[in-house]
């Protein structure tokens, strides 16, 4: 679980009622428009970083209660997402406080890892799943 400072991990872990990391999950505050860029570069370096190259990515776009805060497309685009080749990710809107979109998005990371592990790729994936 990675992110920038307040994006809200310690909200999400809390919520799922896990202790542990998981390595593939990456959450922006996506009411902090400023920090954008900033988000950018640690996502880029923490998935172009060679122990990393065979996750996948599930990235929360959390805060979506807010007003104001930027819609998962934005942070899609914010993050460069759209850019990345040969990789599987997938964007979630999330309210952690509520829980909303905790879920679908680790069902979609269950389920990714499961087909790839199907496929062969032995070496994906997280000790979690
Ligand atoms: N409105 C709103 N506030 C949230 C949400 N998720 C987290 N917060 C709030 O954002 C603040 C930071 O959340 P944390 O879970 O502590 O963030 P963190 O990423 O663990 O922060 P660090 O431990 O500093 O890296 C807290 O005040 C949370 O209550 C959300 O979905 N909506
Ligand atoms: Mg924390």
């Amino acid at each position: 679980m990675l992110g920038l400072d307040a994006a809200g991990k310690t909200t999400i872990l809390y919520k799922l009622h896990i202790g542990e990391v998981l390595s593939t999950i990456y959450v922006v505050d996506s009411l902090d428009r400023e920090r954008i860029g900033r988000a950018k570069e640690e996502f880029q370096a923490i998935i172009s970083d060679p122990f990393m190259l065979n996750s996948v990515i599930l990235v929360f776009a959390n805060k979506q209660d807010m007003k104001g805060a930027m819609s998962p497309m934005e942070v899609c685009e914010g993050l460069g997402l759209f850019d990345l080749k040969n990789r599987k990710w997938h964007i979630q809107g999330t309210c952690a406080l509520k829980g909303d979109g905790l879920y679908e998005g680790l069902d979609w990371l269950a389920n990714t890892l499961k087909e790839m592990r199907a496929a062969g790729y032995s070496s994906v994936g997280t000790s979690s799943f």
